[in-house]
Formats: C-alpha cells, structure tokens, sequence
C-alpha cells in the first residue's frame, strides 16, 4: 500500500511510532494494521475485519478479551490508590494478596513473590537474585548461566543474553559475559535417527557437558523454559526433564524455569513446573498473570533462595517504580480469581485441551506437515516438501511467512516461527471455535500446498 493510500493513523504510526521487533521502514511501505478492539478470542481491526486470534494477544489474554470484571478491578483500585511503591518500609493491600495468591498455587516450596512490570524485568531480577544468592553462600565464582539456542527470556540487555536468539545476539554485541548456551531439544530439527527419548537424553546430556566445561564450582544456574514458546513450541522429548533435573541436583546448580508463556494454567496446570513435576528455585512469570490486561510480571521465589537472601542478605538492592503497581496487582489477582471461580485451568486439562490437540493432530496428516505437536493449550506444525526427509519447501525457510499471510486472508491469526505455525489460544476457547479455528489452518495449509504446487 502506498503511503497516500493509508489512512490517517497508519500515516502517523509511520511518522512517529517506532515499533518494537519490526523492520520500520517495510512496515511503513505496507501499512500497518491498526487493531481497534477485542472481544471473547477475536480481535477486530479499522478495516472491519475481524480475527480469530490463535495467539491469545503475544501468548498472555489467557482469559479472553473484553472481561468486564477486570476493567471494575482496575476502575475500583485506581480510585482508592491509584499508585504508592514497595519501596521504603511501605506495601499495598494488592501486592500483598496478590503474592500470597501466587504463592498458594505455586509449588509447596515456593512462598515469595518479587514484582516486576514485564517478563524481561523478570529475568533481569533472576539474574541478580542468583549471583547474590551464591555470593551470600560463600561461592562467589558460581555465577554463571546455562541457557539454550533459540530460547527466549526478554529483550532487555539481560533477557537477550539469557536468550538464545543470534538475531538478536547481532545486534549490540549480546550475549553478555557470563551467559553459555547448549542446544535446544528440538526432535523434530535436530533428532535426526534417534527415538525421541533417547534424543530427550542426549540433549540433556550437554548440560552436564557444559557444567563440566565451565567448572560445577562456576556455574550457578540452569534458566529453560519448560517448553520453548517463541522458538516455536518446542515440547521436550519424556525423558528430557528429569534428566536435567538429576544433572542439576549432581552439581548443585539453580533451576529458573521461565513460564511467562506457561503459567497461570496454559499446560492446564497453574504451572507448567506441576506438569513436568519440576522442582524450580526460581519461577519469572508475566503475561497470563493479568491475562495481558495490565502489565506485571514477577518472580516466585523457591524457600532455598528466599531464606538466604532474606535471612542473610540484608537489603536487597533491587526493584522498580512499577514492582507489584497497585492497579495492575488488582487486575492481576481477579484475572487469577475468575480463572478459578470459573473453572478455566480445570476446564483446559480435563476438555478443552484435549479437544484442541485432537483435532489439531488432524493437520498431522497434510501433505506439508512434517509434524503436528502440542500440549497443553499450545501447538505448532512443521512445514515440509518431504515428510519422509523433513527437507524444507524452500531452503531459506519461507514458507512460514507465506502460510501466515494466508492465515490472516483467511481470519486467523496463527504465528510463523521460521517455518513452524504456531498457535497458543485463549483458555476460554469454545470447542466450536477450535471447529473454526482447525477448519481456517487447514484451508491455509491447502492454500500455501498450492502456493508451491505441492498439492
Ligand atoms: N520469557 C519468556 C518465556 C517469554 O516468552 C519473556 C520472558 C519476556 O517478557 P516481556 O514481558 O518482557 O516481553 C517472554 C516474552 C514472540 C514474542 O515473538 C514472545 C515474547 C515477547 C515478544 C515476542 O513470540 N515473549
């Protein structure tokens, strides 16, 4: 679209709007799309179109859009407090019952909440936590991070180093010091002739490759998410977790188990760390917390951690003018309430995820689908030229971006991870709008098959 054909506010967006993760000057030369409101999972934009949004916001309305109970939480909270700090010997009611919330869901060992206002400022927390946390236990060397390729922990300096995006690492000379990273249990990529269990090991095992390059005495923890959500819906192989979990206990590393996309109920457990029975120290979470509706975030604190930095540690120099912000703590702690009144993270586990990853598996059978996997509320598809070979439609990994363009002709918004679709729904889904949902992915897997006259 040429710019004197966009409307007025896609010409002001381009004059002055910076956008995050976008290459600005193609986005201006496009258009983008102004998103004007939302209700229930679709989204609808100034065009009069309307979306099926698969991707629940950026993977956080868990409750779905337009929950009246959330904007009379904030409306309520706004006028009797609108704003104070944690700081400085003072608290306010939400923060407080809001981490006691938190951490009666939380695993039994977990029973502190520190708040952030985003997902990265989670893990910039995490990483002053540990290196405080060994510093206080007398082992001031054991500060450095393990990680994985193509992993995901946030856009701050930190939160892009922890992570394991070379696109990202490009740019400004990421990771910093102190940050290592091990390869991914991605089966489907890199399991080659291997089982998927014995994969699961073998992907494990280069923790303890690592651990023992850099030294057990340096390494202070192990950060994963407990399955890759930006990397494309990675779910590990059975036998993955409980390896690292035994590598871990033999060393005597941290475990930070980043569930910004997988907590408050996407796996149909409060936590993916119940799912995958995970004994973290360290839980940073974000999104689903506020359904997305305000921005927090947090890090649940495991009883090891907190002890030592609270019985031993004195001041902890460290916070934000937003950590635990009272309106946003209000919304987040009705958002976590109507999940439970209403039943939403039993509903996931006991029917709606099984429906959804049922029909989902349907795709499986497609002509360029090399695999169909998910758990939980989360699912992704591989597209392929050759299901016997995984060989790609095309070399450069193209193919994603087309497909997604068909998607949202076809109103759907599902995400293209290089060429692996992804969706991650709202938990409230109806089983007739997963009908919908699966019918528009497969006429956008017909139309991009078509597309490379592959069908
Ligand atoms: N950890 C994980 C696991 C995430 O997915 C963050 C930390 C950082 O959260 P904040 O609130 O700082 O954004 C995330 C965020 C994508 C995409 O392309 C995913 C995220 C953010 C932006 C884009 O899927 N996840």
């Amino acid at each position: 679209m040429s710019n004197n054909e966009q409307s007025a506010l896609q010409q002001k967006n381009n004059a002055h709007h910076f956008n995050p993760f976008s290459d600005n000057k193609a986005l201006a030369a496009e258009g983008p799309r102004v998103v004007t409101h939302a209700e229930g999972v679709y989204i609808y934009d100034d065009q009069g179109n309307k979306f099926l949004d698969a991707m629940a916001g950026l993977w956080c309305v868990n409750l779905g859009y337009g929950r009246k109970e959330l904007v009379e939480a904030a409306s309520k909270q706004m006028t009797e407090l609108p704003y104070y700090n944690l700081f400085f010997k003072t608290t306010t009611t939400p923060a407080i019952e809001l981490a006691s919330k938190i951490a009666s869901l939380a695993p039994a060992h977990m029973n502190r909440v520190f708040f952030t206002g985003s997902g990265s400022e989670s893990n910039d927390t995490v990483f002053r936590m540990v290196r405080r946390f060994w510093d206080l236990e007398g082992k001031p060397n054991k500060k450095q991070f393990i990680s994985r390729e193509n992993a995901y922990h946030g856009s701050t300096v930190v939160g892009a180093s922890l992570g394991g995006m070379g696109y990202m690492h490009e740019q400004g000379d990421l990771p910093i010091e102190g940050v290592s990273h091990i390869a991914q249990p991605y089966w489907f990529e890199k399991g080659g002739d291997l089982t998927k269990e014995a994969f699961g090991i073998q992907a494990a095992q280069a923790l303890e490759a690592k651990i023992l390059e850099l030294g057990e005495d340096n390494v202070g923890a192990f950060i994963a998410e407990p399955f890759q959500g930006a990397g494309g819906v990675i779910t590990p192989p059975d036998s993955y977790w409980p390896e690292i979990k035994s590598i871990l206990a033999k060393y005597d590393i941290l475990l930070v188990v980043d569930e910004v996309i997988s907590g408050f109920g996407r796996t149909g457990e409060w936590f993916a760390s119940q799912y995958y029975d995970l004994k973290p120290d360290l839980i940073p979470i974000a999104k689903g917390l506020s359904s997305g509706y305000l921005p927090i975030g947090g890090v649940i604190v495991g009883d090891r951690v907190s002890e030592t930095l609270i019985e031993k540690g004195g001041d902890f120099n460290h916070g934000f003018t937003y950590s635990g912000h009272p309106v946003a703590a209000a919304v987040a702690l009705k958002n976590i309430e109507l999940l439970e009144s209403e039943g939403v993270v039993t509903r996931v586990k006991n029917d709606i995820s099984p429906y959804l990853q049922k029909r989902w598996q349907e795709l499986a059978a497609h002509p360029i689908v090399g695999e169909a996997r998910g758990l939980g509320m989360v699912a992704a598809v591989e597209l392929v030229r050759n299901v016997e070979t995984r060989e790609r439609i095309e070399p450069e990994c193209r193919a994603g971006t087309v497909c997604r363009d068909y998607s949202l002709d076809n109103g759907l918004i599902m995400r293209a991870c290089g060429d692996t679709m992804i969706i991650s729904p709202p938990l409230v889904i109806t089983h007739k709008e997963v009908d919908e949902l699966i019918e528009k992915a497969k006429l956008t897997l017909d139309q991009t098959a078509k597309h490379y006259g592959l069908m």
